[in-house]
């Protein structure tokens, strides 16, 4: 796991905390043990999620951009599964990802965006085009840029911001100063649909590797 530091500090009225439910800080105690075994020099050590079946990470890294983290996310994978930035569909989720890792970001960029061009509000989109139907924005979010929301992207308040567990939008490169990382879930992209051609290679492959097996076996056996 890759803990961030808060590094900004900023002034306002407070939100209440997202609920952190005991079995939630119970996950949190363990995956605190799990750090404790693990050298500071080793890489990260994803977080599961039974509710979603998926594990999750924060990676520490200041100031960098939606895009950039998003590539860099799709380029992860854990126990088989591909990463992408985290996809937040249920309150359950959100409180897992809050009470798990709130702890060591001030903001960290989760996997919602709009297209530029979109017509907002109801523009905004996860990465794996996962349904849109569940949203933890903080009051008066989204409102940027510009205050009209337009090719923004989703970011969530860490622990001691100003509102805890919730989110904000964020445009890509030009307000990055207080992002502390990304958060990371492995499991949420669905698998690539193969291309035709391949499907069609992959029939003959196991056509020829049948026909394989079957002359090696014993002559008996091919009575
Ligand atoms: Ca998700
Ligand atoms: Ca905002």
């Amino acid at each position: 796991m890759h803990f961030g530091q808060p590094s900004v500090g900023t002034s306002g009225p407070r939100l209440e905390r997202q609920n952190c439910r005991p079995s939630t800080i119970w996950i949190f105690a363990v995956a605190l043990f799990l750090l404790a075994l693990t050298p500071a020099t080793s890489s990260s050590v994803p977080i599961y999620f039974d509710e979603t079946g998926h594990y999750y990470d924060f990676v520490q890294q200041s100031q960098i951009s939606w895009s950039a983290a998003n590539s860099a996310a799709l380029a992860m994978s854990y126990e088989g599964e591909m990463g992408c930035l985290a996809t937040i569909t249920s309150q359950e989720e959100n409180d897992f990802i809050y009470c798990v890792f709130g702890h060591h970001f001030w903001e960290a960029w989760l996997g919602g965006f709009q297209d530029e061009d979109a017509n907002p509000p109801d523009s905004w989109r996860w990465i794996t085009d996962e349904e849109w139907d569940y949203t933890n924005w903080a009051p008066g979010e989204p409102n940027g840029p510009g205050g009209a929301s337009q090719g923004g992207h989703v970011q969530m308040w860490g622990s001691n911001s100003i509102a805890p567990g919730y989110w904000n939008d964020d445009p890509v490169n030009t307000d990055i100063a207080a992002v502390s990382g990304y958060l990371v879930e492995y499991g949420a992209m669905p698998d690539p649909v193969p291309e035709p051609g391949t499907v069609g290679l992959l029939g003959f492959g196991m056509m020829l590797a049948a026909m394989v097996n079957r002359a090696k076996k014993h002559p008996r056996d091919r009575a």
